[in-house]
């Protein structure tokens, strides 16, 4: 019997993502990540094998990896007769969460069901409202779990919210523009041990696995858990790895996986609601521990590639010129990329990193309106875009992230968005629909404007791909148009 099944529910059933595969080939060759969502499930692997070590027997079930559609969930669950079922969701995804929540109930009533990632962060009131959702872990899952699966009391656990919470959450919501913190105290606010559930604790072990890095000296210390070096690397025998290679194989030629090495984010960018799951403090694995994890990456599935799945992996420059010396000192061989902002791009330490293996770097460019640019609260502007990208274009590959449909936007200014795309000479182009993320200043702003309550109110049919509503100038339909125009301009026959 097992103590915890992790699901990765799907957007898209087995049939449908295998179409999207087929049918968008050229835009995913392109760079359009998000049509056809195939990444592992990097949250759930963390937990599965933080759990496993604290010596719970946990699985993942990854779904969308294995290609197994909902309807055979109830076997699977009678053959592993779980005690408890853990859902990961973000916001998009919460309807299939929901359904699967059901069929679990359905087949085995007794099953405990927890909900958690971003949705469940971000909307608590809302997961607890469903009937087959017992409980909802909000932020970072791994301290929740453990004391959940250890037998403490769940309404003592923080980060931990059961239904009887639900009331008290009704009363007195949750601020929506930061997460909540330990010993914060809001007037008004949840009273007694119901605050603390929403708090999840700061975890100060030592460091696993011999890692060497002081973690009081890491910048920004501090968030959800203190020093990721405590936790171990997540399981990637979880989820069916080789499907995910391949996958990588045939974007990039070269057999590559993810990996996510930090969290927390700094940064204010008004469309962004990442910091309500995991804090604004940035935290990092040492970069010793990080070139150990790619190495025995590499060698245990003969990788030639790594695909950093972190917003901001260079935010400090430190850790980043001990990272190229790590790996230089290692003496690894393996080809890797990073996501990063256009102001933290330096010549020197991009020479180094290409020395180390760099291939390339993703910027999240987002817009070529200085109007929508300054919506957005990046901080950025089309000078620092143009130079980032002609500094790194000497070096390595270079990609880009792109949003149309932001709040304000008319036709124009999408317009400068295609031309700043097409100048920019990328290898690679992402462009998304503009979708409200809850916990973001956009999505606030807009909840004020009672022509957007009825969208707003409709948030999981919104999808960065497909979004039957319009929150800027221009209409939905015509939006739609735009975002099949750009694509098919990046699209990259294959
Ligand atoms: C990699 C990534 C993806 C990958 C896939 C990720 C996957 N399969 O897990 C891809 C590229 C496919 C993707 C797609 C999307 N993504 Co995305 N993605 C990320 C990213 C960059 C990293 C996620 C990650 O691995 N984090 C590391 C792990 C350790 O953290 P985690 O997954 O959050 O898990 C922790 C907790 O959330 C919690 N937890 C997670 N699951 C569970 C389950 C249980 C039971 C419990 C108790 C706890 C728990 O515990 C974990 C460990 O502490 C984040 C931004 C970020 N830096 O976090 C955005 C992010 C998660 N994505 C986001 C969004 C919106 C999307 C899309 C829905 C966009 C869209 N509208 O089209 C799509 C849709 C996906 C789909 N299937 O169709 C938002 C979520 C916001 C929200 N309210 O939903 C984020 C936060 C980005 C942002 N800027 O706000 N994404």
């Amino acid at each position: 019997m097992l103590d915890l099944l992790l699901i990765n529910p799907p957007y898209f059933t087995p049939g449908e993502l295998a179409d999207r595969r087929e049918r968008f080939g050229g835009w995913i060759a392109g760079g359009n990540m998000y049509i056809h969502p195939f990444e592992p499930p990097l949250g759930l692997a963390a937990l599965a094998a933080w759990l496993k070590g604290q010596g719970f027997r946990t699985e993942v079930l990854d779904l969308v990896g294995l290609g197994i559609p909902e309807e055979k969930l109830p076997e699977i669950l009678r053959e592993k007769s779980p005690a408890r079922v853990g859902i990961g969701a973000m916001t998009p995804l919460f309807p299939a969460a929901r359904r699967l929540a059901r069929i679990v109930k359905q087949a085995r009533p007794e099953t405990t069901v927890i909900a958690g990632g971003a949705h469940p962060t971000v909307s608590p009131e809302t997961c607890l409202a469903d009937e087959n959702i017992d409980f909802i872990v909000r932020g970072e899952g791994e301290t929740a779990l453990a004391a959940l699966l250890a037998g403490a009391e769940p309404d003592g656990i923080p980060g931990l919210l059961s239904k009887s919470s639900r009331e008290h959450l009704l009363k007195s919501p949750l601020p929506r523009g930061e997460p909540a913190r330990a010993g914060q105290n809001r007037p008004g606010g949840m009273k007694g041990r119901v605050k603390e559930q929403i708090v999840t604790p700061t975890l100060s072990l030592p460091p696993q696995g011999g890692g060497n890095i002081d973690c009081a000296a890491l910048p920004n210390k501090g968030g959800n858990i203190d020093c990721l070096d405590f936790l171990p690397l997540p399981d990637y025998d979880a989820f069916p790895v080789e499907k995910y290679v391949q996958y990588n194989e045939s974007l990039r030629g070269l057999r590559g996986i993810s990996m996510l090495v930090s969290r927390g984010c700094p940064y204010q960018c008004s469309f962004c609601a990442v910091h309500l799951t995991m804090g604004r403090k940035f935290r990092i694995k040492s970069p010793a521990r990080v070139v150990r994890e790619m190495a025995g990456l590499r060698e245990k599935y003969s990788l030639e590639g790594i695909w950093f799945k972190d917003s901001i992996l260079n935010l400090d420059p430190a850790w980043a010129g001990e990272f190229t010396a790590e790996i230089r000192r290692q003496g690894l061989k393996i080809k890797w990329q990073y996501n990063t902002r256009v102001d933290r791009i330096d010549e020197a330490e991009i020479r180094a990193e290409k020395a180390a293996g760099l291939v390339q770097v993703d910027f999240g460019i987002e817009s070529g309106s200085p109007r929508s640019l300054a919506t957005l609260r990046k901080g950025i502007d089309l000078e620092k875009i143009k130079a980032a990208v002609r500094l790194a274009q000497k070096h390595v590959k270079v990609s880009g992230f792109f949003m149309i449909g932001i709040p304000g936007e008319t036709r124009e200014d999408i317009e400068m968005t295609f031309t700043l795309a097409r100048s920019l000479k990328l290898d690679k182009v992402c462009v998304s629909l503009y979708c409200p993320l809850p916990g973001s200043a956009l999505y606030d702003d807009l909840k004020k404007r009672e022509e957007y309550a009825g969208p707003l109110a409709d948030l999981e049919k919104i999808h960065f791909t497909e979004n039957p509503f319009s929150f800027c100038a221009v209409p939905a339909e015509k939006l739609r148009d735009l975002y099949g125009e750009i694509n098919d301009y990046f699209s990259k026959k294959r």
